[in-house]
């Protein structure tokens, strides 16, 4: 047997194949973390089709995080303001499940909660929504994806009839032109990048756009780069659009054929001529016409965005604006085109395929849909009504919710809400008043621990097999090849004992994660997402597999064809009741919270290449926290001088909400009236430098995702010095 487990990346959506070895070597000294762990060995897999044996910095450093400052046991405490005390297994399912019992039959159901994450694996998801909206009857269940890609599930579901990426990174390798919005793609999706970067450098006729308003290392690299202002890509999708419609560069027979609702869209885009928009967005008519030219004159457009278009208060309607210049073109359903939503989470998407939003069921069902719940409760064996047909609390009401006493039980897992949501003082002040926290994670401390009366240990990444799907609905098993430490558990573990406990013994009774996997796989039958040939078995055996891969094709792969998708609406037909794509016809709204004069910039806030999110793997990693050792405010040198701020002097940064301090980088990258953080440094890691202590939570009203990426903010100069207090290491006694 190799000593090479394989797996898969745990960080991104991009999803790269790894191969695992243990940390002794024969005749070689053992690496060691700096808490004197052996470091398991880690490189990419040359076999794993979306990666092809590359990894990132984040990937290949990995393994060093595994062991620092884990949470070992199960701890308890009366109250947020005591200290925790070790309890047993045994002991905190029965704490869990007596409050559980308790907030059932006083408050209902609905008052019960559960706050997940895209960073679990697909049996985690199911377990966890079989759990809630099935047993407890309470469709909240919630995850951090609400923050990440809710307007791209709502987009594509509004125009496609269904959600699902429809692309495959093997049209990185064949467009004709990359259109990248919203996106810092070379950061925050490097390998996806990679491939990209690679054929456009050999291919000079292939182009690429970027639209950010900063100038990102992706927007180094593109042919040309729209600094939009901040909120204007909807005056900016439509102008373009404008010009092709101008320049008859449409393809008429597909909008014919394929597509519904063209003349109300034909209506909107009249509005946004080139003079208009160019003023709006604060770029030149020329770049503007330079970019309809390059959609216009392209055999293949390929869009990929993320959180610069999802994370706003119209990301439903950016997405849906974006694929309407494929729909218009007909650049959908071919190799090198589509409109491509990147994933942020390493199974964001396995997330949608088990129903973790709120509004969703498994199998790409919606909760409001009477058939979908139906055959979701057959499936269960549940009465006929069991699962409510309202949507659930998202992300953000169960923050409202704790402040008005509607929730009485709150189970946060494998995310760290105080400091990725958004208006943290807020949300910290509501998790202060929460009744009765569970808090599930893999290391101690975390910025959530605080606001805990339950801690659970969790088993993470390589303790615990399982499997992920990542941006191409590429599916890999996700061996386990390492004990947990202490007395951590899978999380589907987890819920299926308190499941167990409550008296869902034969509902939750699974020998091991791949009879989880099965389950789900059969709710998938015939769906959009269809997994039903896909097990644990078949993806150790033949390796990663792209959904959608019925079981009947079993037998046609055997026989050497072509089973898996890899692209959806080949046949140009979509999900909608008519198999027709709709247009969208979305006027701008702009920015919910825009500049003023007493808030007069735009602060804006994103990702760094080393750090991963809130920093509980990647802050106690050495290589990484020396190539981002501090956070940052970039300020344009105009804006800079006119305040009398120079590089590195500490700024004050207001939001109506609250304040934070970051040193400045003066730089031309950023456009003039914008700023832009990290979001990274939470309470742990730095000394009052967090991005959410300003942003707001309004969000887009069609996928409930807030406008992370823009709030209104004031600098000042300061001349005392903030302290940059990096949070110290301890060795965890738990
Ligand atoms: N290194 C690293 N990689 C990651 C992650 C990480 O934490 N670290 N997290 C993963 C996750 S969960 C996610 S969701 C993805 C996120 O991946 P990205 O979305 O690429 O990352 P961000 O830096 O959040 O935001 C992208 C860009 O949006 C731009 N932007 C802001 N406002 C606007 C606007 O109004 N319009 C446009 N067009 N652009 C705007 C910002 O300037 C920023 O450069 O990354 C994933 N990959
Ligand atoms: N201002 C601003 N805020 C943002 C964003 C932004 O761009 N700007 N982006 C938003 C987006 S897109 C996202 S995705 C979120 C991310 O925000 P979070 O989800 O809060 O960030 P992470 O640091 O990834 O937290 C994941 C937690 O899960 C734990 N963990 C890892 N593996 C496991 C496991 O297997 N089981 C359990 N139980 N725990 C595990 C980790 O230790 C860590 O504490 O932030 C959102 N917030
Ligand atoms: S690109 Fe993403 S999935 Fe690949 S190694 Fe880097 S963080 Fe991991
Ligand atoms: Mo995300």
């Amino acid at each position: 047997m190799s000593e090479f487990t394989k797996t898969l990346c745990p960080y991104c959506g991009v999803g790269c194949g790894l191969e695992v070895s243990p940390p002794a070597q024969q005749g070689k000294a053992t690496h060691r973390d700096s808490q004197g762990n052996p470091i398991w060995r880690v490189r990419g897999d040359k076999a794993h089709p979306s990666s092809q044996g590359m990894v990132c910095v984040k990937g290949a450093t990995i393994a060093e995080s595994l062991d620092k400052n884990r949470l070992h046991y199960p701890m308890v405490r009366d109250s947020l303001d005591r200290e925790f005390r070790r309890v047993s297994w045994d002991e905190v399912f029965d704490i869990i499940t007596r409050r559980i019992q308790t907030v059932r039959f006083t408050q209902g159901p609905e008052a019960i909660c559960m706050y997940g994450s895209g960073q679990f694996q697909t049996e985690d998801y199911y377990i966890a929504q079989k759990l809630m909206k099935g047993c407890l009857g309470s469709n909240n269940f919630d995850a951090n994806s609400r923050l990440c890609m809710s307007s791209a599930v709502a987009g594509y579901i509004q125009s496609f009839g269904s959600d699902g990426p429809p692309c495959c990174y093997e049209d990185l390798e064949l467009t004709d032109c990359a259109f990248l919005i919203g996106t810092n793609t070379a950061e925050c999706h490097p390998i996806v990048f990679n491939r990209l970067e690679k054929y456009h450098r050999k291919n000079r006729k292939v182009k690429m756009i970027v639209v950010d308003p900063r100038r990102t290392p992706t927007a180094e690299a593109a042919d040309l780069h729209l600094a939009i202002r901040p909120g204007t890509d909807i005056d900016l999708l439509n102008g373009i659009a404008h010009l092709l419609m101008r320049w008859d560069r449409i393809d008429t027979m597909f909008i014919d054929d394929c597509t519904s609702n063209f003349s109300a869209y034909a209506e909107v885009i009249r509005h946004y001529p080139p003079d208009v928009v160019a003023r709006q967005c604060g770029i030149s008519i020329e770049d503007l016409e330079t970019a309809a030219r390059y959609w216009g004159e392209s055999q293949r457009v390929l869009s990929l965005w993320s959180m610069g278009v999802n994370q706003s208060s119209e990301g439903t309607a950016k997405v849906r604006t974006i694929i309407n210049l494929h729909l218009m073109t007909g650049q959908i359903g071919k190799p090198g085109a589509g409109p491509f939503s990147l994933t942020g989470q390493p199974n964001a998407m396995g997330g949608r395929e088990a129903g973790g939003l709120a509004h969703l069921l498994p199998g790409y069902r919606l909760v409001k849909n009477d058939q979908h719940r139906t055959e979701v409760e057959d499936f269960w064996g549940l009465k006929r009504g069991q699962i409510s047909a309202n949507p659930g609390l998202t992300a953000w009401d169960m923050i409202t919710g704790l402040e008005n006493g509607n929730v009485g039980l709150l189970w946060i897992a494998a995310t760290n809400p105080a400091v990725s949501m958004p208006d943290l003082e807020r949300t910290k002040k509501a998790l202060l008043r929460s009744p009765f926290t569970i808090y599930q994670d893999a290391y101690y401390p975390t910025e959530t621990t605080a606001y805990a009366h339950v801690l659970l240990p969790a088993a993470q990444w390589g303790e615990k097999t399982g499997v992920m799907t990542n941006s191409e609905r590429m599916v890999t098993l996700c061996q386990a090849f390492r004990q947990p430490p202490r007395e951590a558990k899978a999380d589907w573990e987890i819920f299926a004992e308190v499941g167990r406990r409550l008296g869902f013994i034969k509902e939750f009774a699974f020998a091991n994660s791949a009879e989880v996997y099965a389950e789900l796989a059969q709710l998938t039958k015939s769906r959009p997402c269809d997994m039903t040939g896909i097990s644990h078995e078949q993806l150790q055996t033949q390796g990663p597999t792209q959904w959608p891969h019925p079981q009947e094709s079993r037998g046609s792969r055997e026989a050497g064809g072509e089973t898996s998708q890899k692209r959806l609406y080949t046949d140009l037909r979509f999900h909608t009741p008519d198999g027709r794509a709709r247009f969208g016809a979305y006027y701008s709204r702009g920015l919910a919270e825009p500049p003023d004069p007493d808030y007069p910039f735009v602060l804006t806030n994103g990702r760094l290449y080393g750090h991963w999110h809130t920093q509980t793997r990647t802050g106690r990693i050495e290589k990484i926290r020396s190539m981002h050792p501090e956070p940052f405010i970039e300020i344009h040198p105009r804006d800079a001088a006119k305040l009398g701020i120079s590089d590195n002097q500490i700024v004050e940064v207001r939001s109506r909400r609250g304040q934070a301090h970051f040193p400045a980088k003066v730089t031309k990258a950023i456009a003039p009236g914008t700023v832009f953080v990290p979001m990274h440094w939470g309470a742990l890691w730095a000394n009052d430098a967090e991005a959410n202590a300003l942003t707001h939570p309004e969000s887009c009203p069609d996928s409930l995702q807030p406008e992370l990426k823009a709030c209104a903010v004031q600098l000042m100069p300061v001349s005392h010095k903030i302290t940059v207090q990096n949070y110290q290491l301890q060795s965890s006694q738990w």
